[in-house]
């Protein structure tokens, strides 16, 4: 027997255990074990039931995702499949922790399905470009029907243990922290009991009432289309599930099979599982000392009761934070307060939260309006008005008050953290922590290292960004970080393109196209030109469309016109001030462009800013400002973001379109594109 699987029997029930750190991913190993384990229970006649169970903090969390692509080898998983289906043995899955995808679909071979109260199972390949390709999509609509398996696969996510009781995707709960004693005793039961065993793919009586309805897919794609839009995945998986309902089992597997295989090599499934280890890569910082112990934040302190800090103080409140809200206009707090007490009520009246929670959240909520209300706190985070000269004065307050051990922190979008950091005397204490907003909806942290930052600081607020559920990147000191400096040139080059003849929703809807939810023009309406032009007295677009009072959707016109209901329809005024602007500036080439070169235009300059960044150490890895991307810009997952995007498209064709367009091709992008490298494969 391997290392990863160990065999025991008592009183007949055969117990195969499978250990294989972190997440008993179904690898090589894993499989290996499998098969070994269960024909060796196969030949033995003491061995009248058997219990499938896994050490450590999960039961198999899905196939290994990093043995994609690659010559796998070993039994494939069809093979161990058909020893537990057909072995003649009744094998009872034990759950803990999280059964997904490939795992998930193992406990389905089983015959039954035994799970502690907090584990949770679930078919969540959608989210890697996949369908679950071993049986997951005729199996389990056999046990939900049709509708909840839509739901499902194509949702992706995780059901917890007393859902799926209800729902029959397990048949037994266990007692948590009892599960091996409660699965050998279901296994007795069932040997004593004997009996046919029941196999999920026998059963017809849920995909029966739905056999010869097409219309339900077609229904199901119509109504999702805006969620679907881009991905190939859940495409597959309508047409998969369909197959569930039409076709005899064998000939459903045969279809899954194909289904899978299309999506597992295309472009947009290997996007997303390069996002998926990306997204595990930012919390793990290059130079940096991996023994470092973080600090415990229990009460975090938030300056500033606006948007950034209502939404920072939800943050925190969402993870079971105390906070201390600190304003030191008092009509300004209340607001701030009544933000935050209004957004629960609504999460609350929408199901998402329950009473008693929002009411404990609340609860660790104070607010001051005096600095010295935070000298217990052990995380300080200022979100006041971006001005160098109030930092600097708050951060030098901060130091007299805040616990000598307590972590200060920026969320400034573009100011200098070194020169903020300096205003105190205690530098290494000093570190950035960028939300964007909404900060208690989006999930990017970036953790911005300043050149004083010690690895203490760092360590912590690594591990409070994995405490409030934020996917951290860390960032050197620089105007605009990284999501905001690399997509700043989007922005640039719409407004200069507009100047040249392509209207902005030709232009926002090549954006759109490629899969933002927004083009740039309809996202400065939506913000506001004002917001988006503060602080620069230049002549700009904008500050002529503010001039005619166009400030965007709030005023009911920017560079679209909006009616009552904020729905947008190409301005006339607003084409007229371009092209007066385009005059003025003395712009007369007009052009004409197809989406593709619209689309060329914005997002070269965007990767070009990227190698930018990535040659100065800003950011330490190319798919750090993919998740920044991802994250911070809805960037469309499917493409990998700009760097993956780049590589798809191939460096040397972005090199020639930048110096097409006038623009000098950063050093590295230049070095890569020479040497037939790529940012972010092999
Ligand atoms: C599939 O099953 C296809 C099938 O239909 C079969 C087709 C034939 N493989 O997330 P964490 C690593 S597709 C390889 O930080 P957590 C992860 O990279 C699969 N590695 O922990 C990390 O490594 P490191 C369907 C994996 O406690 C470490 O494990 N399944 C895999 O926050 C810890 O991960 C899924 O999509 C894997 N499958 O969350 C489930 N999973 O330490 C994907 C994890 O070096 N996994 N790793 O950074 C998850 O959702 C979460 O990892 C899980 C644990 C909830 C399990």
């Amino acid at each position: 027997m391997s290392q990863v699987g160990t065999t025991e029997v008592i009183d007949g029930v055969g117990i195969l255990t499978i250990d294989y750190p972190p997440v008993n991913a179904l690898s090589v190993h894993t499989r290996r074990a499998l098969d070994e384990g269960f024909r060796q229970f196969a030949a033995d006649d003491d061995v009248k039931a058997i219990v499938l169970i896994c050490a450590g903090r999960t039961f198999i969390a899905g196939a290994d995702i990093s043995e994609f692509g690659k010559d796998m080898g070993g039994p494939s998983l069809q093979d161990v499949f058909e020893i537990i289906e057909n072995g003649g043995k009744p094998v009872v899955a034990a759950i803990h922790g999280t059964a997904l995808g490939g795992g998930y679909e193992l406990a389905l071979i089983c015959h039954y399905r035994i799970a502690v109260p907090s584990a949770k199972v679930g078919l969540p390949e959608v989210a890697l470009g996949l369908l679950p390709g071993a049986g997951g999509t005729q199996r389990l609509p056999r046990i939900v029907g049709i509708p909840a398996a839509l739901d499902l696969i194509t949702g992706g996510a995780p059901t917890g243990a007393q859902k799926a009781l209800a729902l029959g995707m397990i048949d037994a709960l266990a007692e948590e922290g009892n599960l091996r004693e409660g699965a050998i005793a279901f296994a007795a039961d069932l040997i004593q009991k004997g009996g046919p065993l029941t196999r999920v793919r026998d059963r017809q009586d849920k995909v029966e009432p739905y056999r010869g309805k097409p219309e339900i897919y077609s229904e199901y794609l119509a109504k999702h289309a805006r969620a679907f839009r881009g991905f190939k995945a859940p495409f597959n998986i309508v047409k998969a599930i369909e197959a569930a309902a039409e076709l005899p089992f064998e000939q459903g597997i045969v279809r899954e099979r194909e289904l899978f295989q299309e999506l597992v090599t295309s472009t947009e499934s290997a996007a997303q599982r390069y996002y998926f280890f990306a997204e595990r890569q930012g919390a793990k910082v290059p130079d940096f000392a991996k023994d470092v112990q973080p600090l415990a934040i229990a009460k975090v302190g938030v300056i500033g009761a606006g948007t950034m800090g209502t939404g920072i103080a939800m943050a925190c409140l969402d993870a079971g934070l105390s906070v201390t809200m600190v304003e030191r206009d008092e009509a300004a707090l209340d607001r701030g307060a009544a933000t935050i007490a209004d957004t629960y009520k609504k999460q609350v009246e929408r199901g998402r939260l329950k009473p008693d929670v929002a009411e404990q959240r609340l609860g660790k909520l104070d607010t001051a309006l005096f600095l010295d209300a935070v000298k217990e706190t052990d995380l300080i985070i200022e979100a006041v008005f971006e001005d160098m000269d109030i930092k600097e004065g708050l951060f030098a307050e901060l130091d007299l008050i805040a616990k000598p051990e307590a972590i200060i922190a920026s969320n400034s979008s573009f100011l200098d953290l070194n020169e903020i950091a300096a205003a105190t005397s205690r530098p290494s204490g000093v570190v950035g922590l960028h939300f964007f907003s909404p900060a208690n909806v989006m999930r990017l942290l970036e953790i911005v290292r300043g050149s004083a930052t010690s690895d203490t600081t760092l360590a912590t607020a690594l591990s409070f960004a994995k405490k409030i559920a934020k996917v951290p990147v860390v960032s050197g000191v620089g105007p605009g970080f990284i999501a905001n400096r690399v997509m700043a040139p989007r922005s640039q080059q719409a407004l200069q393109l507009a100047l040249q003849g392509p209207e902005p929703e030709q232009i926002d809807q090549a954006m759109f196209n490629f899969g933002f939810a927004m083009g740039p023009f309809a996202m400065a309406d939506l913000v506001g030109l004002d917001v988006i032009g503060r602080g620069s007295n230049e002549r700009t677009l904008q500050s002529d469309l503010i001039k005619i009072g166009r400030l965007g959707q709030k005023k009911g016109g920017g560079f679209y016109d909006y009616d009552a209901s904020r729905t947008a329809t190409p301005s006339p005024v607003a084409s007229q001030v371009i092209a007066d602007f385009a005059a003025a500036k003395g712009v007369s080439t007009k052009i004409e462009l197809t989406a593709d070169e619209i689309v060329e235009r914005l997002l070269y300059p965007v990767v070009n800013e990227c190698a930018k960044i990535l040659d100065e150490g800003i950011a330490a890895r190319a798919s750090d400002i993919d998740v920044a991307c991802i994250l911070g810009y809805g960037w469309p997952v499917y493409t990998g973001g700009p760097m993956f995007w780049a590589d798809t498209v191939g460096l040397g064709k972005v090199v020639e379109g930048l110096e097409a367009m006038g623009i000098e091709p950063a050093k590295l992008l230049k070095e890569k594109a020479a040497n037939g490298e790529s940012f972010t494969r092999g």
